[in-house]
């Protein structure tokens, strides 16, 4: 058996979950300090988990956080420190060498710092200089030479900042972590339902008979949703998985909160059944569904005569499909796929929930309308315990985008901000994050600001982005940590270290509180509680309104200090910019558990040009290029995954105990007989290289094979070690999507 692989028997969560609460917090020094502020997690009165946007229960217990909630808490409660000493005492090009990990558990940065080309370090600075610095280097670029990168752990107030300083200088370029996430449900789901969010609330998973799962991890990335499928299993809901990975907690899953599964060591099932397709079969599964409930005629006609259009186009595509292409491409049976139609077919309230599986392939805006399309079919929207449920991913990922954050900004937010502002914002679209990349490579963008996140890691293709960063005039980066990003320095590169969520908050006005949306259009206020990793930290907003006001100068018109000194000003900003929305911000957000955005889908209005929502078939991007295996036998697709201790680019250890990984990520799961079929066994060393038109290389060598349950034809590896494999230009082209879940690679022994 290959090294530190050995399968997971037990169920997911239980005790092994409270076993990792508590080393996360030892790991971190940091027992009796995050102790405490986890018990403020998600609380009425407390911060928001940085870890997930998996929304907070009406009556929250006392233990409102997760194993993995906690080591988000536990990373930014650390008390390890990065000072200038620490991050200075190595040349970049030697913390270059270091591992992802090794960067940021040098612990929370407490100053800014100034790259010195002539020492090759990261030297201390004081706020004045590096405000004063970045604002006249930034003053003299054209506006659409700057990228104005966000993560979504920013708050609304912050985000909100970051949008009115990037359009008053004039530019829409914000990429954003969304591009890589779930752009194409803002994409997709707008076009067809008029909003493209999610149609649910949480008291509707208590009145589902029945929830899809496609392509999501809750046991390791959303694992506050466990309770809420445990739940829906043990009322006897049917939860059908389709995953081409066996993933633990969606097969038995333990409650750390439940006495008698504790103690029995026992669990729940969850899912009823677990359909292994393949990766990027869901097309053809989905298909497949469709084609079922149609010929079955398994439709809700009054729901359909009443409230969309488009159902003749959907059945002409649909009717066309041909089985042998849907077993093939889904790696599903017929008789798998009528069985799951037999499921849906009786239910009477389904809930459709999807994540990374379903985004981050071609055509993925296509894709994940084919979801909706399923649900619209059997009249499942906007009616109570049914609907469409995308798993978002940063905490704050969809309210930084609500609050304007976009490439692609609608003509009413920019009338809004001219009625509101006085200034007329730029109304060409600016970049996605590969669309930024290309136009570094091209020597058109000059400058990249990144509130929080770690760009150039998280970005596909290194061997084009990470020359592309480096070659920059400027970078800024506003973190609480230091990563592989910040070491790309070119010319001029900044450090700004910030407070974290769980730290408290004091401006000119006193102390203050910020508010973030969760994946089901919740908005709340999240107050830090504990003192800040350092003296010299500055929060979000104050670093933007700082950096605004320094490059725009006293005559922008807008009041950059008033704003940063008072939170409630932000917000009351917000309010006027978009009043439909945020109505009484102020008022609302003081109320326990906040107030839910309007999400007009939900009530079955649909904003959409029609006014009615619309069936759209599956539409590739570019004919035949759809599936890159397609004609080629010797290409398999590989997927990426975050493992059980990961947050994205931020590794917190080398395990995966779900998966049975124990000490180490360079492992590949591949099935056993594509592994015979190139001569590969389990354990042996193996090189992967990607496939793709252009004639750079890309290669991952030494890694382990691993014999998994997979399907056929399918790879998987974990994010970020295999992006060296991705191809920048392999991507949804409507949303800008990498393709990370279904590279085209082929395996070899190592050549080593
Ligand atoms: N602890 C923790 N929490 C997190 C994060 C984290 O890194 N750590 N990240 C946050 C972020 S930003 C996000 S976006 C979310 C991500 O949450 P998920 O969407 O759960 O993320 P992934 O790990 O990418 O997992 C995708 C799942 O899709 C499956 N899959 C892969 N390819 C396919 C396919 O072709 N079809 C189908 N049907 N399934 C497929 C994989 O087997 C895996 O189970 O989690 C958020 N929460
Ligand atoms: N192959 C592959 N690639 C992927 C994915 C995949 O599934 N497969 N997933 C994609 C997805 S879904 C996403 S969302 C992106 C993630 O892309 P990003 O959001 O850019 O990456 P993160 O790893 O979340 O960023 C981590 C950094 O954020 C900073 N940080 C943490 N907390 C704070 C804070 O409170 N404030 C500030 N200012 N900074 C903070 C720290 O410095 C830390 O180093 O990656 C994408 N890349
Ligand atoms: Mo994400």
């Amino acid at each position: 058996m290959t090294k530190g692989v050995k399968p997971y028997k037990p169920p997911a969560g239980g005790w092994g979950a409270l076993k990792a609460v508590a080393g996360a917090l030892a790991d971190q020094e940091t027992v009796a300090e995050g102790g405490k502020a986890l018990l403020a997690a998600n609380q009425p009165d407390g911060f928001d988990c940085p870890g997930c946007a998996w929304p907070d229960p009406k009556h929250t217990s006392s233990f409102e956080f997760c194993e993995n909630g906690a080591k988000a808490v536990a990373w930014e409660t650390t008390s390890k420190r990065a000072t200038p000493e620490a991050v200075g005492a190595h040349t970049v090009s030697e913390l270059w060498q270091w591992t992802d990990h090794a960067l940021e558990d040098l612990g929370r940065l407490t100053e800014p710092l100034r790259y010195d080309p002539a020492s090759d370090r990261f030297v201390r600075a004081s706020w004045d200089e590096a405000t004063t610095a970045i604002g006249r280097v930034i003053a003299a670029f054209d506006p659409n030479q700057v990228e104005f990168y966000a993560s979504g752990r920013a708050s609304n107030e912050a985000a909100f900042l970051f949008q009115l300083w990037g359009r008053r200088f004039g530019t829409n370029n914000f990429p954003d972590c969304s591009n890589m996430c779930h752009e194409p449900t803002s994409v997709g789901l707008a076009e067809q339902l008029g909003l493209g969010k999610g149609s649910v609330t949480l008291e509707d998973f208590d009145h589902a008979d029945c929830i899809l799962s496609f392509g999501h991890n809750p046991g390791t990335n959303h694992p506050r949703m466990m309770a809420t499928l445990r739940d829906a299993a043990r009322r006897g809901a049917a939860i059908l998985v389709f995953n081409p990975m066996k993933e633990r907690a969606l097969e038995t899953f333990a409650s750390p909160q439940d006495p008698v599964e504790m103690a029995t060591l026992s669990g729940t099932d969850i899912a009823s059944r677990y359909y292994q397709l393949k990766v990027g079969g869901d097309v053809a599964v989905l298909t497949g569904l469709m084609k079922l409930l149609i010929e079955r005629d398994a439709l809700d006609h009054a729901f359909i005569t009443q409230h969309t259009a488009g159902l003749e186009a959907l059945k002409a595509a649909v009717t066309a499909a041909d089985w042998d292409w849907i077993e093939a491409r889904g790696g599903l049976t017929r008789a798998e796929i009528e069985e799951a139609a037999d499921i849906y077919q009786r239910s009477k309230a389904v809930i459709l929930c999807y994540g990374m599986g379903l985004t981050q392939h071609r055509s993925a805006s296509s894709l994940v309308q084919q979801l909706v399309n399923l649900l619209l079919l059997g009249g499942h929207i906007g009616r109570p315990g049914a609907g469409i449920c995308p798993l978002r991913g940063h905490s704050n990922v969809q309210g930084a985008r609500t609050v304007g954050v976009s490439e692609k900004p609608s003509p009413a937010l920019l009338a809004s901000l001219t009625k509101v502002f006085g200034f007329s914002p730029p109304t060409a679209h600016g970049h996605t994050v590969p669309e930024a990349i290309e136009a570094m490579l091209a020597g058109e963008a000059k400058a990249l600001v990144c509130l929080g996140g770690n760009f150039a890691v998280a970005a596909p293709d290194p061997a084009q982005t990470y020359p592309a960063v480096k070659g920059l005039d400027l970078t800024v980066n506003i973190a609480t940590k230091l990563n592989r990003t910040h070491l790309l320095a070119g010319k001029a590169a900044w450090i700004l270290p910030c407070l974290g969520r769980t730290e408290i908050d004091v401006q000119a006005t006193g102390r203050q509180s910020v508010t973030v949306e969760d994946s089901m259009s919740m908005v709340h206020a999240s107050r830090g509680m504990k003192p800040p990793a350092s003296e010299h930290l500055r929060s979000e907003p104050w670093i933007v309104a700082e950096l605004a006001l320094a490059s725009l100068g006293e005559g922008s018109g807008i009041d950059w200090r008033g704003l940063a000194g008072d939170y409630d000003r932000v917000r009351e900003m917000i309010e006027q910019v978009f009043p439909d929305q945020f109505e009484d911000y102020n008022a609302r957000i003081r109320t326990p558990g906040g107030f839910r955005l309007p999400v007009p889908t939900g009530e079955r209005v649909w904003t959409t040009t029609s006014g009615r929502a619309a069936f759209i078939p599956y539409a590739p991007d570019e004919a035949g290029k759809d599936d890159p295996t397609r004609g080629k036998a010797d290409v398999l697709l590989l997927t990426t995954l975050r493992s059980h201790d990961q947050y994205n680019t931020t590794i917190y250890g080398l395990n995966d105990r779900y998966r049975g990984v124990k000490g180490r990520r360079d492992v590949v799961f591949a099935n056993s007989a594509d592994l015979a079929a190139r001569g590969i066994a389990d354990g042996d060393v193996i090189d992967l290289e990607g496939v793709s038109d252009d004639s750079i290389e890309r290669v991952l060598r030494g890694f382990t094979a691993v014999a998994r349950d997979l399907p056929r034809g399918c790879l998987a590896a974990y994010y970020p070690e295999a992006n060296p494999l991705v191809d920048l230009s392999d991507r949804d082209k409507r949303s800008g999507t990498p393709a990370y879940k279904s590279i085209p690679v082929r395996m070899h022994r190592s050549a080593r």
